[in-house]
């Protein structure tokens, strides 16, 4: 306790439900958030581990950043290498990349919501109270699962019922079950539990289109720089294959995922008003013809101050990475080619430096990036798919497009990309298919390692925009950095002391009681932090 009016603190460390170690330090006073920081609480290295390394090699290191978006980095890597060199690879292996990078959007989406998010809105001790009856004609009425009837939903609560008293909660345990924040009935957090333990089964299986294209998931191996490596073994019955579980998990997000988050999202419209930013920056990705990047599905842009009548264009030139808040040595700020990670651990000091995230600006400006970012540059920029999408969304949850700025909205915007994602998937499988029967089977472009270069790969990624810079000298790597989706999100203050934007957005969300500060696990999530992959 401090200050005039009494004031408290509320830190939480490690935060659970997410990738890395994250702490999440708060003051609160009049039951709100006053002032917010985060901190990365583990150091990597990766970019320094790559210096005197073979360009060709760099993807294979930095896609082990992480094992949640474990293919994104091996992408955006091979894109450098390849912008450096000065080759465009052929058509099939942009369509073999996509459609793998297709698949971790919907398998990474679909653990988010239901297994890294779902319980911060959900009760599942509350689910036992649950009629099943009721709860059977609920889920009737808001969704197309295959699944369903009164003896299902008694068979999950029996399940549940079990588990809570055999009092070993397992990854259930320590949760704020009971809280007076969530609002869904019984019915509903019985529907939600039981969707919980079939997306469980459900992403065992959409892991496996990675494997199909990509040989292994975690870590697909068929990138190359100039290409990829998996077509000419590529059977009909293997591209069936991965249309079979494209078609099941894209039906999953159709008559599941989506009406589930219309069914929750309906009980937390105050969340529309909780939990927003400033400004949100795509590099957008997924493109639909030739043309890059004016053809991307989620297309490049800046919306600065919510302003979504005048998107802005994005370019890579007005990064640039500040470290006066984390443990490095300090320094001006730079754009990442002359990035540097120079490692200095130190104590956390709130008013010095107090994480491992470097502090990534765009223009000089703070910058949400992820799902929200992406939907909300699309729709500003009028992508149809978007635009239907989202006020389709708004109009049966019956709220203005200002809800957008939320929590709720970037748990929305996180659901909407992976239903026209996933859609959009088909027509790029069609496209390979189409290709290969008329015996294009080019996938690979013959290149020779210059001397000196220097390039950068774009993307974006499931938690938002994603970039990787190299500088070549002698063939080998001289300089590697990358500006990453939870470096945005969960960066400290700059050297103008601006917030980053999880600290931003956790200003202002009330605290119904301290000791279980179960509104600030929703904003953090609805983010998906991975730490291992922002450090
Ligand atoms: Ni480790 Fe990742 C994604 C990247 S991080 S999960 O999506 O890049 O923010």
């Amino acid at each position: 306790m401090s200050g005039k009016t009494s004031s408290q603190r509320i830190t939480i460390d490690p935060m659970t439900r997410l990738e890395g170690h994250l702490k999440i330090d708060v003051e609160v006073e009049g039951g709100k958030v006053k002032n917010a920081w985060s901190s990365g609480q583990l150091f990597r290295g990766i970019e320094i581990i790559l210096q005197g390394r073979d360009p060709r090699d760099a993807h294979h290191f930095v896609q082990r950043s992480c094992g949640v978006c474990t293919y994104v980095h091996a992408l955006t890597s091979v894109r450098a290498v390849e912008d450096a060199i000065g080759i465009d690879v052929p058509p099939n292996a942009k369509l073999v990349r996509r459609l793998l990078h297709g698949a971790q959007f919907m398998h990474d989406h679909i653990v988010h919501f239901y297994h890294l998010h779902a319980l911060d809105w959900v009760d599942v001790v509350s689910a036992l109270k649950a009629d099943p009856q009721k709860t059977a004609a609920l889920a009737d009425n808001v969704s197309n699962a295959s699944w369903g009837g009164t003896s299902y939903y008694k068979g999950v609560q029996d399940r549940l019922k079990t588990f809570v008293e055999s009092g070993q909660l397992g990854i259930l345990n320590n949760a704020y079950w009971g809280h007076s924040a969530y609002k869904l009935p019984p019915e509903a957090n019985l529907m939600a539990a039981a969707n919980y333990i079939e997306a469980l089964r459900l992403q065992a299986k959409t892991a496996r289109l990675h494997a199909i294209f990509g040989g292994k998931n975690p870590h697909p191996q068929s990138l190359v720089v100039g290409g990829v490596t998996s077509i000419k073994d590529l059977s009909t019955d293997r591209i069936t294959e991965f249309k079979y579980i494209w078609k099941e998990s894209q039906d999953f997000v159709k008559n599941v995922y989506i009406p589930d988050l219309l069914a929750v999202a309906s009980f937390y419209k105050d969340w529309g008003g909780i939990g927003g930013t400033t400004n949100f920056l795509a590099w957008g990705d997924f493109a639909l013809t030739e043309e890059e990047p004016e053809s991307y599905l989620m297309p490049r842009g800046f919306v600065k101050n919510r302003d979504l009548k005048s998107p802005l264009e994005a370019d890579q030139k007005k990064v640039t990475e500040h470290v006066t808040h984390g443990w490095y040595a300090d320094g001006d700020a730079k754009h990442p080619y002359d990035g540097e990670t120079k490692p200095v651990p130190g104590d956390y000091n709130e008013d010095g430096k107090y994480t491992w995230f470097k502090a990534p600006r765009y223009d000089g400006e703070s910058c949400e990036v992820g799902p929200l970012s992406r939907v909300l540059v699309a729709y500003a920029k009028g992508q149809p798919q978007v635009k239907e999408t989202v006020d389709g969304v708004l109009k049966q949850l019956d709220v203005p497009a200002s809800v957008l700025f939320s929590t709720l909205g970037r748990t929305a915007a996180r659901g909407i990309e992976t239903l026209i994602i996933g859609e959009t998937m088909s027509v790029w499988l069609d496209q390979l298919v189409e290709n290969i029967k008329r015996g294009d089977k080019k996938v690979y472009q013959e290149y020779e390692m210059p001397d000196e270069a220097m390039g950068y790969g774009l993307n974006d990624v499931p938690r938002g925009a994603l970039g990787h810079w190299i500088k070549i000298k002698n063939k080998k790597i001289a300089n590697y950095q990358y500006v990453v989706p939870s470096t945005w999100n969960f960066g400290p203050r700059c050297a103008k002391g601006t917030l980053g934007p999880v600290e931003e957005a956790l200003i202002g969300t009330p605290i119904a009681d301290p000791k279980k500060p179960l509104e600030i696990l929703r904003t953090v999530h609805s983010f998906d932090p991975c730490i291992a992959c922002g450090i």
